[in-house]
């Protein structure tokens, strides 16, 4: 137990607080409590209030979480966020928070809350995995018992059964609008809630008022978020509590780097975001396909070739030359090809930043971190990439091999270890992936398996033959003699373009 107080708004360092006089009140329910929001929306959202005021306190909850939100109770809803980076040492406190709560029992709570007339938006950041997602229907997941739980009218387990039992309460009270906006790596993360949401409302019996209200009073800003932020770990503890001078039980560890473009679509108003460095653009699509794949699709790529190789972190990872190649092939001849960069961002110095970034050896982001929910996350990243290319006729190499190594990691074949780091990593579709696994003797056999029953990629890039077996042919690599003979092939192959 540490020897310093605990941190309190009593015990809090006035220099580090952001919002510095009282909290103000609720204008937004977030939904996700993890470290991504505390160091990413709850930190602009503070930094607006602390520039231009306005009632836009943060009532977050989380469906799991309990722990950090009693804890977070504990420090009078404070913690801090700690810039990891050599040659930095800021620590503030977002002071931003009007609640935590966590697990099912609050969901009533949170119900209530979005339906008062003084909440103007509901943010979420659940991660892909959240979404309830069907890569068959590419629409609501009607198969998932939580889904199908939560249209029964149980309280609800899932977030778009969450978010619809808050409108209809909202419809029922004021039918005041509001906007839903997702912070998560989804490609249209506003497009995509809206579509979850009204697919829900669709399944519901006698749901035309509550469309028509959504359909005219609810906004869904798309947006493109940006912030590495791992897990806490006890020496960042330990950090916070030197810059700090106080215990922070739950501090959040972040990159200094911060980023967030978002299309300007809230119906019922929102914070001064501008204020805080928010950049407002109605091209918000080509900065969140810019980001989902350079940063996002290179760094499941790091994820897997690391873990594979036995490396704990992404600086690590980063710095072998295989996988420094890996990337940069990756990322020039396969990513960049089908994108177009926002107006005035150059690719080369986007890149170049992005090799500083994930060299941050201080912060040490995991790759189990990274390559965890892989399925939920590489059809975001790889999908339409590897379809848009394979129609031009080119062979993307290393998109099929990050699948490959995702599956070496996740759902290893034939007894083979894929050591400490991928064991770590965490996949709701394991027990699926597993149970193929079980019934195959290779990657042939697997990735068919994958394609045909999966329900993970869309199944026009089950259709991309040349594609599919490629993968098959990286696992059975990877498994015969590891990910770099695997990465070196591929590179030969490059090369050849
Ligand atoms: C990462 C992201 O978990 C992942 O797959 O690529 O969490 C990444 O760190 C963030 O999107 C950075 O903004």
């Amino acid at each position: 137990m540490s020897e310093k107080s605990g941190l309190t708004r009593a015990t809090a360092p006035q220099s580090a607080l952001v919002v510095k006089g009282a909290t103000p009140k609720t204008g937004i329910v977030h939904l996700g409590l993890g470290n991504f929001h505390r160091a990413h929306l709850a930190v602009y959202t503070a930094k607006a209030v602390a520039a231009d005021g306005g009632d836009w306190g943060i009532f977050s909850y989380s469906f799991r979480s309990k722990t950090l939100a009693d804890a977070l109770n504990q420090q009078d809803l404070l913690y801090s966020v700690i810039d990891f980076a050599p040659n930095t040492n800021a620590a503030i406190i977002p002071a931003i928070h009007t609640a935590a709560i966590a697990g099912i029992d609050c969901v009533d709570e949170v119900i209530a809350e979005i339906a008062k007339p003084t909440t103007k938006i509901i943010s979420i950041t659940v991660t892909e995995a959240g979404y309830s997602i069907s890569q068959r229907t590419n629409g609501l997941d009607l198969d998932s018992p939580d889904i199908q739980s939560d249209l029964a009218g149980n309280p609800p387990k899932t977030l778009v059964g969450l978010i619809v039992r808050g409108l209809e309460a909202r419809l029922k009270e004021n039918a005041e609008p509001i906007s839903v906006m997702s912070c998560d790596n989804l490609s249209g993360n506003g497009d995509r809630t809206k579509r979850q949401v009204m697919g829900f409302i669709s399944a519901m019996p006698e749901s035309k008022p509550l469309m028509d209200y959504v359909s005219k009073n609810v906004s869904f800003p798309n947006s493109m978020v940006d912030r590495i932020v791992p897990g806490t770990e006890d020496r960042h503890i330990a950090l916070a509590e030197e810059r700090l001078g106080v215990h922070d039980t739950s501090p959040v560890p972040a990159e200094p780097f911060s980023m967030w473009a978002v299309e300007d679509n809230f119906i019922a108003g929102r914070p001064a975001w501008e204020k805080a460095g928010v950049i407002f653009t109605d091209r918000v699509e080509q900065f969140e396909v810019m980001k989902l794949r350079l940063l996002n699709g290179a760094h499941s790529l790091l994820a897997y070739f690391g873990a594979l190789d036995n490396q704990e972190t992404i600086p690590d990872s980063r710095f072998q030359p295989f996988i420094e190649k890996s990337l940069r092939t990756v990322l020039f001849h396969e990513y960049l090809p089908t994108l177009t960069m926002p107006t005035g961002l150059s690719a080369e110095s986007y890149i170049d930043q992005l090799f500083s970034r994930w060299s941050n050896t201080v912060l040490g982001d995991k790759t189990n971190r990274v390559g965890s929910d892989g399925s939920t996350k590489l059809p975001q990243r790889i999908t339409e990439p590897a379809i848009e290319l394979v129609k031009k006729g080119q062979v993307p190499e290393f998109l099929a091999l990050t699948v490959a190594a995702w599956l070496a990691c996740i759902a290893p074949l034939n007894g083979f270890d894929p050591g400490p780091h991928a064991r770590a990593m965490k996949d709701p579709a394991q027990p699926r992936l597993q149970e193929f696994t079980a019934r195959s003797t290779n990657g042939t056999e697997l990735v068919s398996l994958l394609f045909s029953e999966g329900n993970i990629f869309a199944p026009e890039l089950a259709k991309l033959n040349g594609f599919t077996a490629r993968i098959a042919e990286y696992l059975d690599q990877i498994l015969a003699s590891g990910i770099q003979s695997a990465a070196e092939t591929a590179l030969q192959r490059s090369d050849r373009l």
